[in-house]
């Protein structure tokens, strides 16, 4: 302790960045104290840099030093004690933002212990952005993953789905129940084996959104997949695995598009293909039918570029949207509801529902990515119609957002009739972020999530990942560089900087879930889970009944297996998180 208080003086005598040398620590300083929360992966040379100690600590002075904790780079105070709205936890913050020198660091706090290591680098995020982004090749259905792939996490193909059945409640003239149609490929939805239009929808959506916001940057990634080499980025040919699935979704009698292609019932925590169980396409729903529509039309465009490699797929998709947007205007209120669907038909399917209620913002985004794509003015006539929605940061059931977000990537090249919707779209999104940003200083951890108790729901790290997408957008449309720092602070929460402690992407910090709610990383015998994949992260409602250390709001997460409330993973959680650590990286080349 004397030797921290030396140090504290020689420090005051250079100012804040200082090269001191720390001869020796008490053996509490020595010690890693997970009490100090910070980004596990580290920060940008020009980004802010925060870390957050909870509980009680007796200091007023942090260091940031090397990793041998001999050399001190920064000194700084500790913030006052805050109390968290959403637990009984206390903060104080430790700002070290003026620390530019690229390296490995710890953070010390004399008497406490220092953090996890934590690096200052240019290109902090692009092994987690690019390993979330491979992800997706994990959840691979009806492929083997060889090792030269997948490494360690190799594995056999998993449900063939080239045989499926249509469900009673699917049966038509032409496809009576029983009927045998292929519907192979596509992603697993998530720890569970089935796969789900409506969840396929916003997933797609954002993906193919960051390949059109960084068309360049996106580029640069090499995901080394079995597709990988020629001219369609890596980001685009994992994008089409699914996008080949999805089209083999529409009943091409009538160009409606099945809800979910499933297990009658959840599959055991067993690896895929295991069990042999029969799989169903459902009924078909207008929730469906409009995502479906969405993320065919925006890879219409998108795949247009590639005609050379991948003849006639743009036109097969913007064909396959259209029939699905025509199908949903003659069935416009065809809710999937799982329960009255298994009063009538069997077997009784209990697999996932994503029964969305309320569609208006269905019709907005695939009205959005239809006109985008084709200039038809009656699409645009139907997102007008849908524009007294309310804006909001989107989720699987409330995609509006993302139909904002693709008119206003175009706007300039779009007809001027569409100029005051445009411009009010763009304002909805900026006022939305400013909203966000007002509430940011009365969060103990000083980040955007947590705007509510209702951030913390089934999913949470998404809320915070889509969160930070709208701050970018907000970036994109005013080119104030504010809105990419308060982005970033929903990065280092779902990196570290939040009260659990936990770096949520599989594989990648200090300590991160080894338990994820995940059948592959379950039952493959190998001790690390296959690597990164987001977990949900805090959801206080803990529907899973299982038992959780701690249940206020911001703690309400255990990283054990039978927790698929808090520590599940899925497709829709894992895309935003891609799009914003890969688009921090490529807004800090700008
Ligand atoms: O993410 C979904 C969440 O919003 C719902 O509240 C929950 C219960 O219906 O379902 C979640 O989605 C799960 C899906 O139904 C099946 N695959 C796993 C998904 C993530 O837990």
């Amino acid at each position: 302790m004397m030797i921290g208080m030396r140090l504290i003086q020689l420090t005051k005598i250079f100012g804040c960045i200082t090269f001191a040398a720390i001869f020796t620590f008490s053996a509490t300083s020595q010690q890693l104290n997970t009490q100090i929360k910070l980004n596990q992966i580290g920060f940008y040379p020009d980004a802010p840099k925060v870390a957050i100690i909870t509980g009680d600590v007796n200091a007023t002075a942090f260091y940031v030093t090397s990793t041998n904790l001999r050399d001190t780079f920064y000194t700084g105070f500790l913030g006052n004690t805050k109390q968290s709205q959403y637990s009984k936890t206390t903060t104080r913050l430790a700002d070290f933002s003026s620390l530019k020198i690229p390296g490995s660091y710890v953070l010390l706090i004399p008497g406490t212990g220092h953090s996890y290591v934590f690096r200052i680098a240019a290109n902090v995020h692009r092994e987690v952005a690019i390993a979330s982004m491979k992800s997706f090749y994990f959840q691979r259905v009806s492929m083997p993953l060889l090792p030269q792939y997948a490494g360690k996490w190799h594995r056999s193909a998993g449900h063939p789905d080239d045989s499926v059945l249509i469900h009673s409640s699917a049966a038509t003239k032409q496809r009576p129940a029983g009927t045998i149609v292929p519907s192979s490929g596509g992603w697993y939805d998530a720890g569970d084996y089935n796969k789900y239009i409506v969840n396929s929808g916003i997933t797609m959506g954002t993906l193919l959104s960051l390949y059109e916001d960084f068309p360049e940057y996106t580029k640069t990634f090499h995901l080394k997949i079995p597709e990988s080499g020629g001219r369609i980025p890596d980001l685009l040919h994992e994008v089409l695995y699914n996008l080949r699935w999805m089209l083999t979704m529409q009943d091409p009698y009538d160009g409606g598009v099945h809800h979910k292609c499933t297990n009658a019932s959840f599959d055991g925590m067993v690896m895929p293909g295991i069990t042999k169980e029969p799989r169903y396409l459902v009924q078909k729903s207008t929730a469906a039918a409009l995502d479906f529509a969405a993320v065919t039309a925006q890879a219409a465009r998108v795949f247009k570029k590639f005609e050379t490699s991948l003849p006639r797929l743009a036109d097969s998709c913007l064909s396959a949207s259209e029939k699905a947007w025509l199908w949903a205007k003659a069935n416009p209120k065809i809710l999937y509801d799982q329960d009255e669907m298994n009063k009538t038909h069997k077997p009784e399917i209990t697999t996932g529902a994503y029964g969305d209620r309320n569609i208006a913002d269905e019709w907005l985004w695939a009205a959005a990515e239809l006109f985008v794509t084709t200039k038809k003015q009656a699409y645009f006539n139907s997102v007008q119609e849908q524009m007294k929605l309310r804006f909001s940061v989107p989720g699987w059931s409330n995609v509006a957002a993302l139909g904002y977000y693709s008119l206003n990537r175009f706007s300039n090249s779009l007809p001027a009739y569409t100029r005051t919707t445009t411009a009010a779209m763009k304002d909805s999104i900026v006022r939305k972020a400013d909203e966000l940003i007002s509430n940011r200083s009365k969060n103990a951890f000083d980040v955007i999530m947590g705007q509510t108790e209702r951030d913390f729901v089934w999913g949470s790290n998404a809320v915070a990942a889509n969160q930070g997408i709208l701050l970018l957008y907000t970036y994109a449309a005013t080119k104030n560089r504010k809105y990419i720092d308060h982005a970033l602070t929903n990065l280092d929460y779902i990196l570290g900087r939040n009260a659990t402690g936990f770096s949520f992407l599989t594989g990648y910090g200090s300590k991160t879930p080894m338990h994820i709610h995940h059948r592959p990383s379950e039952a493959d015998g190998i001790i690390e889970p296959v690597p990164g994949l987001l977990s949900g992260g805090p959801n206080p409602g803990r529907q899973d009944k299982c038992e959780y250390p701690e249940t206020d709001t911001e703690i309400a997460f255990v990283d054990h297996v039978c927790s698929y409330a808090s520590n599940e993973i899925a497709i829709n959680w894992n895309a935003p998180f891609v799009y914003l650590a890969t688009a921090v990286e490529a807004l800090q080349k700008k």
